[in-house]
């Protein structure tokens, strides 16, 4: 096959980042005051990537001033001129696509084909697309303001696609914002820093300190915050909740899930096959809105469990820089670990495992992908997010039937329908408790919609008109006219 992609120029400039590397906060690069670090690692190889600064209680209070500092002027900047920072990101990141898409596979470990053609595409469009929406605050959006200082705290499954869907409507319709990468994920967020230096973006419009969980929670309790935008666990979710309740502050949160793939006999089936691959073991499994709930029509269940079997048979798990591998390797040990525990966990509630004969790489953090059938609705596999490339599949015999499994869940995120007969679909669809329904398909992302879950998957949209909301607030003014009898 082909050579795997060189990481030459990403280790180049990882290196460029020095010994330790630093917060930007008000436009320039500065040292995380109590002088702590932590190392982030390549998960395909274990090997120390860069010690990355920890951002205390006293960094996030300076980015916070640094955001106020930076509000007014840039909430009185026309839509236009606003517009025009988020048009040079967008270039910026194209231009230094192959850097981003690079530096994003060796930290995170996902296959360079996806970093390469999903994930950097998908923030250039994301920056593009809210680039429009801020030339619209000067007429179709002239009567809503901006919320403020916003804190961002984003997980590590597409660190800088998150990073896109949180910066670029908030500095878009004027606020200014202080965002946490997650600590396994931290570089590309460095990156995008660079970026808007290069753009000459103003001092302290975006403000990046790298952390942990601690330093997450400093950006939650700030005063001087006035919204937190969260995508993670279900359970600092919740925490964050509790948090800010009374706070006066914003919130919007996108959680966890367990997202039914629905499929009845009279789908395609091969069609379906390829949707299983996309819907679970595209990144590994690691995306909120993964089909990990495969609901088969009994009917058809063998034979399409059989094809499946045969498919994950030619699914390449391997070195992620490799440009023919399907399955790059999972984040983090910790992560890993919390799959293999799950997997054997159903076992023992009874479920059958499926994982093909091919072996993985000696070194680094893989797991194969992995289907487990029969087994029981409330077993804990079928019910908790494993967030790993695990499908666990139960069968369903009536359309009334997997609507009711399907929305037996905690969670509400996404749903996934296969059917060649469109008046099922569309019978089924607006029955499903989640904030996205795709027939036919699965994981399909644009700028244009709105993302975001019912129930425990959170609440509150990002993209499209729907995400404007979490990002402004309608403000009506009038002047007092004295009125003149006729
Ligand atoms: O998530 P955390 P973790 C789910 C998935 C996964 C599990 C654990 O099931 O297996 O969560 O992953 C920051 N206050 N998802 O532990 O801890 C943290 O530093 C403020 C689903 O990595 O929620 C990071 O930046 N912030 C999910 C971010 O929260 C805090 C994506 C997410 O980390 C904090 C990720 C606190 N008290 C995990 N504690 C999805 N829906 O896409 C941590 N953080």
């Amino acid at each position: 096959g082909p050579a795997p992609e060189s990481d030459k120029e990403a280790r180049d400039w990882i290196r460029s980042l020095g010994a330790e590397t630093k917060l930007f906060i008000g436009g320039a690069w500065r040292k995380a005051k109590s002088g702590a670090s932590f190392e982030t690692t390549a998960p395909a190889t274990g090997e120390v990537l860069a010690k990355i600064a920890h951002g205390g209680a006293a960094d996030v209070d300076a980015a916070v001033k640094a955001a106020a500092k930076a509000g007014p002027a840039w909430k009185a900047l026309s839509g236009h001129q606003r517009a025009r920072y988020l048009y040079a990101l967008a270039r910026l990141i194209q231009r230094h696509s192959r850097l981003f898409a690079v530096v994003e596979t060796l930290d995170n470990g996902k296959p360079i084909r996806e970093s390469r053609d999903i994930d950097i595409p998908l923030v250039a469009r994301h920056f593009y697309h809210h680039a429009g929406w801020a030339q619209l605050m000067d007429s179709e959006l002239a009567d809503r303001e901006p919320i403020g200082v916003c804190g961002q705290i984003i997980p590590w499954n597409f660190p800088l696609l998150m990073l896109a869907w949180k910066v670029a409507p908030a500095i878009a319709l004027g606020n200014t914002v202080v965002l946490k990468p997650a600590e396994y994920t931290s570089l590309t967020a460095l990156l995008f820093a660079e970026m808007c230096q290069k753009a000459g973006l103003p001092d302290g419009v975006v403000n990046i300190v790298t952390g942990d969980g601690a330093t997450g929670e400093a950006i939650v309790r700030h005063p001087e915050i006035d919204k937190i935008a969260f995508t993670g666990s279900t359970e600092v979710g919740r925490i964050i909740r509790e948090a800010t309740a009374g706070s006066g502050k914003s919130l919007t949160l996108e959680l966890g899930g367990k997202s039914p793939f629905i499929v009845f006999e009279d789908a395609d089936l091969d069609a379906a096959v390829e949707g299983v691959v996309d819907a679970i073991w595209f990144n590994q499994g690691q995306v909120c809105c993964a089909g990990s709930r495969l609901l088969v029509q009994e009917g058809i269940h063998d034979r399409f469990v059989a094809k499946l079997l045969a498919r994950m048979e030619k699914l390449r798990v391997g070195n992620p820089l490799d440009k023919a591998i399907d399955m790059g390797a999972i984040v983090h040990p910790v992560q890993l670990q919390r799959i293999r525990e799950l997997v054997d966990l159903g076992i023992e509630e009874g479920a059958t495992l499926h994982q093909p004969a091919a072996r993985l790489p000696e070194k680094g953090c893989f797991y194969p992908p992995t289907l487990l059938t029969g087994a029981h609705p409330a077993s804990t596999v079928a019910r908790v997010e494993i967030f790993g490339p695990v499908a666990v599949a139960t069968t369903f015999r009536t359309p009334a039937e997997a609507v009711e499994l399907a929305n037996n869940t905690e969670y509400g995120l996404a749903a996934s329908v296969w059917s060649e007969t469109l008046s099922l679909a569309l019978d089924i669809a607006p029955k499903l408790k989640c904030g996205v329904v795709w027939v036919n398909g699965t994981n399909m992302f644009d700028a244009g919609v709105g993302f975001g879950g019912y129930k425990e998957s959170g609440f509150g949209r990002e993209g499209g008109r729907e995400g404007l909301a979490a990002y402004s607030r309608p403000k009506r003014m009038a002047k007092a006219v004295p009125l003149r009898p006729e």
